[in-house]
Formats: C-alpha cells, structure tokens, sequence
C-alpha cells in the first residue's frame, strides 16, 4: 500500500550549519502510516509548487520566531530569535498547499507561521506582552503535560479526540494575538490564549501550540491528532 508523502519543513541549526529535524516528528508520522519526506530550503516559486505536488500532507514544525516585520512590527524584544530561510520556505510553499488543498498540521512555530502568513499577528514575548499564571514554558519533561486547554464545543478537534479538556505540554514564549481572517479557534489555554484553531474551508488544516509529536508514545490523544493528519491525506 502507498502511504501518504508527509512533508516536513526543516529545522536549521545556524552553529553548526546544519538542516536538522527532529526525531519526534519523523517518528510519529512514520508511525501513524505517513511517508515522512524533509523538505528541502528552496526559495523559488517553481520548487515550491513542485513539493506542494509532490507530497500528499504537511507539518509545519516548531522552530524559531517568525520574523516580525512579516506581521508589520519592528522587533520589540530581545528574545525575539528568527530564521529567515525557513520564513521564506514556509510561507512560499503555503501559497501552492493552499491552491492544491492538501492537509496541513501546524505545530507550535506552526501554528504562528500559519496565523501570520494567513493576515494574523503574534505576541513577540509572552511574558513580557502577555503575563499570565499559565507558564506556557515548562521544566518538566518533554512529553508530560503541564497546562490545559479548553476545547471548543462542537470543533473537530474535540470530536476528535472526545473530550472537552486536555492536558498538553508547552515550549512557546510566542502566541497568537490576532487570529488571522477565515481561522476558526478549536483551543484555548486557561489563559484565554489561542493554543489550536483550524481553517474550516480547508480539507484538513489544524494547528496546535503544544507538541504532539513528543507526546506521541505517552499519550492518545496525540496519536489521535496525527492519525487525523494521515486519514485526511487518503
Ligand atoms: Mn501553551
């Protein structure tokens, strides 16, 4: 049986030079019957439409800071870390996914990469713009969840995985403030801050703010969300 090409967007490690990926996200769409494929860092139209046709879904990987100016704000903080090679990847290739209607999952980085390239905006720090009780950057472990978040009644995610609460794990000093035109909210943290949403006029298009993919082994519901990713690409 062929199994969907999940493209992956790469990570980049400017000290060593390095396109990297994590084994998290690899793993978990091997294991949920997807063909893992790691994108490459191309930065013309004619590539970005070719590997949109290539590949049958999507991940938008975490990763570092969308750079504001994408948003139309200067740099406000000092925490504000950026990598322009995957801006430039990501928000090409959107164009042609979009086009092409193939299923997207954004995670963390992937999420606000969506949000800003579809019109949104983000904090630039959290607890600097946006202070709350919620610690949306854990100690704890990787894949033990630490804050919760709210499902919103009817979306597909609680649907999905049939509960109204979840408990996920958090490595984000950004968010979402201005949720980008034609998005629908599917989570919040207790907090009131966006952590998933979808576009509903998209065959399949999720994002999450927490790390499903270092949850995956420990927990279903992570699961859950990836095998959401693979059906919708069949
Ligand atoms: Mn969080």
């Amino acid at each position: 049986m062929m199994r969907p090409v999940i493209g992956l967007m790469p990570l980049w490690d400017e000290e060593r030079k390095s396109i990297r990926m994590h084994p998290g996200y690899h793993d978990s769409v091997l294991s949920s019957g997807g063909l893992p494929l790691i994108l490459p860092f191309s930065k013309e139209e004619d590539q970005f439409k070719q590997l949109a046709d290539i590949c049958d879904g999507f991940v938008f990987t975490g990763g570092p800071d969308i750079a504001p100016s994408r948003f139309g704000e200067e740099v406000m903080s000092e925490k504000v870390y950026c990598c322009e090679k995957r801006d430039v990847l990501e928000t090409g290739i959107l164009k042609y996914i979009l086009e092409k209607d193939k299923p997207v999952l954004g995670i963390c980085r992937g999420i606000q990469l969506l949000n800003v390239a579809l019109g949104g905006t983000l904090y630039q720090d959290l607890p600097e713009f946006k202070p709350s009780d919620v610690s949306h950057w854990q100690t704890a472990e990787s894949f033990e969840p630490t804050h919760s978040v709210i499902l919103v009644p009817g979306s597909p995610l609680e649907a999905c995985l049939g509960k109204s609460e979840l408990k996920v794990n958090t490595f984000h000093h950004q968010g979402i403030k201005d949720l980008a035109p034609g998005l629908e909210i599917m989570a919040r943290a207790e907090d009131g801050l966006v952590e998933s949403f979808r576009k509903p006029d998209s065959r399949f298009f999720w994002a999450v703010q927490w790390h499903p993919e270092m949850m995956f082994e420990h927990d279903e519901n992570s699961r859950k969300i990836f095998a959401a990713l693979i059906d919708a690409c069949k």
